[in-house]
């Protein structure tokens, strides 16, 4: 049996299209059974409406508090029973209670080489720091922001004439790599969270030294 995986979005959806794409081999083992944006102008509800996926748009700006929000969103992904929840650009920041609801079944791909750069406009901060080496984070979501076991990073060069831009579209080539291939782990359980640790078939992350730790 497949697993069942509802994507949050929440704009161009370039992570769920890589999603979508790995989905379409024969051994992957999740399907998307929704796609959730808060922006009902995403134009990654488009991408999930060419693949026949079902797409809900809940406005965060239709409630009154963030609680509110969350629990209404609770609701609109419990009626697809999934296994799984995929951050894939949701720029809405998750209480404490939706976190909860899904610990464990939750993660999140952050534009940064985790722990550094949580929070938003990570490219220009990578940039500003002089920093020669940037990337990408897959990681659980919990109560603290960007703050989960990270489970899979890639890095990327960062060159002296770059801008915020250029950063981005080349990190964005590695998260449509990494991506779909945690999420696969995910489903399969080769990749869990016991406690405050992400898992690798069941030895807890990182079982070396890895570049979060340089
Ligand atoms: N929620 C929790 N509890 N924990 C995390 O680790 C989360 C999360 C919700 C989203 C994605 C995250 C990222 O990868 C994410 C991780 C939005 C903001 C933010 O400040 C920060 C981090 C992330 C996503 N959002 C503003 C807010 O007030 C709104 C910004 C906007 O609408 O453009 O929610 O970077
Ligand atoms: C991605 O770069 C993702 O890492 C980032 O937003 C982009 C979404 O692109 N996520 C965050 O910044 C979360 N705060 P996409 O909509 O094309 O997948």
């Amino acid at each position: 049996m497949r697993s069942r995986i509802v994507v949050l979005i929440s704009g161009g959806g370039t992570n769920l299209q890589a999603i979508i794409d790995a989905c379409k081999q024969e051994n992957y083992g999740g399907e998307i059974v929704a796609v959730v944006s808060n922006k009902a102008d995403a134009y990654g509800l488009t991408r999930a409406q060419d693949a026949d996926i079902a797409t809900a748009v809940l406005s965060h700006k239709d409630f009154d508090s963030r609680e509110d929000y969350d629990s209404a969103l609770i609701t609109e992904i419990n009626h697809y029973q999934p296994d799984l929840v995929v951050l894939a650009g949701f720029m809405r920041i998750l209480t404490p209670k939706f976190v909860q609801t899904y610990r464990g079944r939750l993660i999140n791909i952050h534009p940064s080489l985790l722990p550094k750069y949580q929070g938003l406009h990570t490219h220009q901060r990578a940039i500003d720091a002089g920093d020669s080496e940037h990337g990408v984070s897959v990681h659980f979501v919990t109560e603290e922001l960007d703050g989960g076991p990270v489970v899979l990073q890639a890095k990327v060069p960062v060159f002296p004439e770059d801008t915020a831009e250029d950063l981005a579209q080349r990190v964005h080539q590695q998260e449509h790599r990494i991506y779909p291939l945690v999420v696969n782990w995910c489903c399969s359980k080769r990749v869990t969270m016991t406690g405050e640790n992400a898992m690798f078939d069941g030895l807890i992350l990182p079982i070396s030294g890895y570049a979060s730790e340089e």
